[in-house]
């Protein structure tokens, strides 16, 4: 499979509804697409990074630059077998996962249009249909999260997520536990915490919390290990596992129950399949996270939440939560069971919208 371009493209998107977390609000998104073009065949895929260097020190600027400068350029004009090379082929620039993840997420959909299966079978993927959750912002009041867990329930889902930070967490989590005593519930704290919270971070235990997610800092696998003997509830760590050597430091030293696998965060489709089998080894639980993809982003989610180890309910929730339009067809559709049914097509099962990519562009660029 000769690479003989690649493609950036910067969209502007904005969010149905904003997205709050602890580190800020987003309320449009700057996409960025990239396109592998492969004798033939074009894969697509998504970098996640954001707009800015908050909830990693990655952001979209930073991503396009080390493509444009770095990335593409050890990639162009090579001839590989399989989408896995390219991790190799780029390891030469430290860090940068998400840049590096969109390259090669983008062989993979070439790779597995070229091999006329789908990308789900191709990474090994076991699961015909998989479980969907959702991950809900923090909002302007009480009121408009109670209302919106609301309707995801009545949607299907099978767990809610909220984010929590100091000022918004034992109030909220009580009064959803009182209206709804059983459903599966987490919370996500995105570093909120520190270790003298400790205290505070006991009375989550109350509420019979699924798993609170990344409580203490973002590059911390040892203070986690520390907080986790101290709390009944499982820790679930997101932003430190960047690759499966963190999985295995996080699982030897106990600093978390369940992990968490966002593609974009551990560099690419590889290593996320790396860090699945070194969880399923030690029988630690994962599941799919998000970071506002679009359908192109989020087709990718789904192809590797088929893997056996997605044991839980994972952030991949349909299109029309976060967009208008999406840019994918058919959209992310998730049925009344709270699933999402797998393709059995060529590739994602997706397929592009062009001419709507091409009228959200504000700037592209073609690398050969
Ligand atoms: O920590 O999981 C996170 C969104 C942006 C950045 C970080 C996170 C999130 C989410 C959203 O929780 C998940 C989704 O895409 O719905
Ligand atoms: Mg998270």
């Amino acid at each position: 499979m000769k690479i003989e371009a690649i493609t950036l493209r910067e969209l502007h998107m904005p969010l149905k509804h904003f997205f709050e977390t602890s580190f800020g609000r987003t309320t449009s998104r700057r996409v960025l697409l990239v396109t592998a073009h492969c004798e033939g065949v074009e894969g697509w895929a998504e970098c996640v990074a954001g707009e800015g260097p908050f909830f990693s020190y990655e952001w979209i600027e930073t991503a396009w630059a080390t493509i444009r400068d770095f990335l593409a350029p050890a990639l162009v004009g090579k001839d590989v077998w399989q989408a896995t090379e390219a991790a190799t082929l780029m390891s030469k620039v430290r860090g940068h996962n998400m840049a590096k993840a969109a390259l090669e997420n983008a062989l993979w959909d070439a790779e597995a249009q070229q091999k006329q299966q789908p990308l789900w079978k191709l990474l090994g993927g076991t699961r015909t249909e998989i479980a969907c959750g959702v991950s809900i912002g923090i909002q302007d009041s009480h009121d408009e999260l109670m209302k919106q867990i609301e309707t995801e329930l009545a949607a299907g889902y099978q767990r809610i997520k909220i984010k929590v930070k100091p000022g918004w967490d034992l109030e909220i989590l009580a009064k959803i536990r009182k209206r709804w005593p059983d459903i599966l519930l987490s919370c996500d704290a995105n570093s909120a915490y520190r270790p003298n919270d400790l205290e505070h971070l006991r009375k989550f235990d109350d509420f019979n919390l699924l798993m609170i997610e990344q409580p203490l800092w973002d590059d911390d696998i040892f203070q986690h290990a520390k907080l986790q003997r101290e709390l009944k509830t499982s820790i679930c760590l997101d932003e430190s596992i960047r690759h499966e050597r963190d999985a295995q430091a996080a699982i030897a030293l106990d600093a978390c129950r369940i992990i968490n696998i966002k593609v974009g965060r551990v560099g690419g489709l590889t290593e996320a399949i790396a860090v699945h089998a070194q969880c399923l080894q030690h029988n630690i639980p994962v599941w799919c996270g998000g970071m506002l993809e679009t359908g192109i982003g989020r087709a990718h989610n789904v192809a590797l939440s088929t893997l056996l180890n997605f044991r839980l309910p994972g952030d991949v929730s349909a299109s029309k939560r976060y967009w208008e339009e999406d840019v994918v067809e058919p959209e992310i559709e998730v049925t009344e069971r709270g699933t999402i049914p797998v393709s059995k097509k060529a590739g994602t099962g997706y397929e592009l919208k062009k001419d709507l990519i091409a009228r959200l562009t504000a700037r592209s660029l073609e690398l050969t």
